[in-house]
């Protein structure tokens, strides 16, 4: 398959580079390096030293034989994704490409404008570039499970069957995300679906929840060299991550407001094998395809007693501390999300348990020195 990775600098978009390309698929990974602004803005790194993009594509190709190309440029550039889609011509599009920190999307007027101009109108011209140059082309775009919120209902895949009034309909599921990130890809699923609707595109929206890890098979064959961003900051870390780090450094895991919130989570491993599927069994011509992508949900106080079992299991030392929560957001509430199309197609999942745990804060403790205390603590809220 000849596949186009969009943000293959990414926590995310780089390991799935090394995944596609390994399983001996034609890939090219395309990037803007805008990360590394934000990075730079609030002085956050990724835990290990990564190497830059382009440096960890040459050692990838001089050490591997199924190669990867790569690009620099920005989706903002209409003509230029025109040119490359006209020229790779694509089987599958898997796009990552996107600001994905709610936390900065929160921060005031101008990164909510800069996130939301960045995912919507990047994926705008993509959709419209994917149509006047490969509409046969399988676009894989990465949602996320926080598009839906918390509703007092069961989440579904994307669709809703709706009885009102004796009349039954089909709709997109109502949406009631928890940031103008979210939003953003909240905007980006109804653009989707109009173009495929409209002008029979086919796509694959995976509403992901959060995501945990930093191995994957590629990256093990040389950490060093081909480690991803993993990140522990207020700014882009994840939960689980910030978590294990904050153990690591025998810091509080800091629960936001009463930590009964529930999430949906999965390993990195699983969001390589779930965009695997999705690539070997593509949505149809004219089809908006939702998958609800997470291997497991519980609540952040139940996630944070697993990770301080598995310390009081080492006798390592990990205290569970609640903050005032930063963020407006519903800390009792119903969940209960459906993510059965995935494991129909195949998804053997990992598990979250204390040998994954373990193999995490392994790293993570190798890598204390280099973690910025500061950045372990929010410093954005929601209400300004
Ligand atoms: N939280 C804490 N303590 C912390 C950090 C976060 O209690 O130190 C809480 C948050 O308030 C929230 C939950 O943990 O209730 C998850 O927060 P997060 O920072 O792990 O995840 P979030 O900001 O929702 O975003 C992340 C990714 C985003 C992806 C999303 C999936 O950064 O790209 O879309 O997870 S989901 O959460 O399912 O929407």
């Amino acid at each position: 398959m000849r596949i186009l990775i969009l943000g293959g600098d990414g926590y995310l978009g780089w390991p799935t580079s090394m995944h596609f390309a390994n399983k001996g698929h034609k890939v090219l990974t395309i990037d803007n390096l805008s990360k590394k602004k934000i990075e730079d803005e609030y002085g956050i790194e990724p835990l290990s030293r990564v190497k830059s993009f382009i440096k960890r594509v040459k050692l990838w190709n001089s050490n591997q034989k199924n190669k990867i190309n790569y690009l620099v440029f920005d989706l903002l550039n209409y003509k230029t994704i025109c040119e490359t889609l006209e020229r790779f011509k694509p089987d599958t599009i898997i796009h990552y490409a996107e600001q994905p920190s709610a936390p900065y999307s929160m921060a005031g007027r101008e990164k909510a404008v800069y996130t939301q101009n960045n995912n919507v109108i990047g994926n705008l011209n993509l959709l419209f570039a994917m149509k006047k140059h490969c509409p046969q082309t399988h676009l894989i775009k990465l949602g996320t499970l926080g598009e839906y919120g918390t509703p007092n209902i069961d989440i579904e895949e994307g669709w809703l069957n709706l009885e009102h009034n004796g009349r039954k309909d089909r709709v997109l599921f109502p949406k009631k995300p928890g940031s103008f990130y979210h939003l953003s890809k909240v905007h980006d699923s109804a653009n989707i679906e109009f173009a495929c609707r409209i002008w029979g595109l086919k796509c694959t929206d995976l509403n992901q929840g959060v995501v945990y890890g930093l191995m994957t098979n590629e990256i093990e064959l040389d950490y060093e060299g081909l480690a991803t961003s993993f990140h522990y900051d207020s700014i882009f870390g994840t939960i689980i991550n910030r978590f294990i780090t904050q153990v690591a450094c025998n810091k509080p895991m800091t629960v936001y407001g009463t930590g009964n919130q529930k999430r949906g989570f999965l390993n990195l491993i699983d969001t390589l094998n779930c965009v695997n599927l999705a690539a070997e069994k593509p949505a149809k011509v004219g089809e908006f395809r939702v998958f609800n992508q997470f291997t497991e949900f519980c609540s952040l106080n139940e996630m944070a007693k697993k990770i301080k079992d598995f310390a009081n299991s080492k006798k390592i030392v990990a205290k569970i501390k609640k903050i005032k929560n930063p963020r407006i957001e519903d800390e009792e509430h119903y969940y209960n999300p459906k993510n059965t199309s995935l494991l129909s197609l195949g998804l053997k999942s990992v598990k979250f348990d204390e040998k994954q745990i373990e193999s995490i804060f392994n790293i993570v403790k190798d890598n204390t020195d280099r973690v910025n205390i500061n950045t372990l603590y929010p410093n954005i809220k929601w209400k300004l």
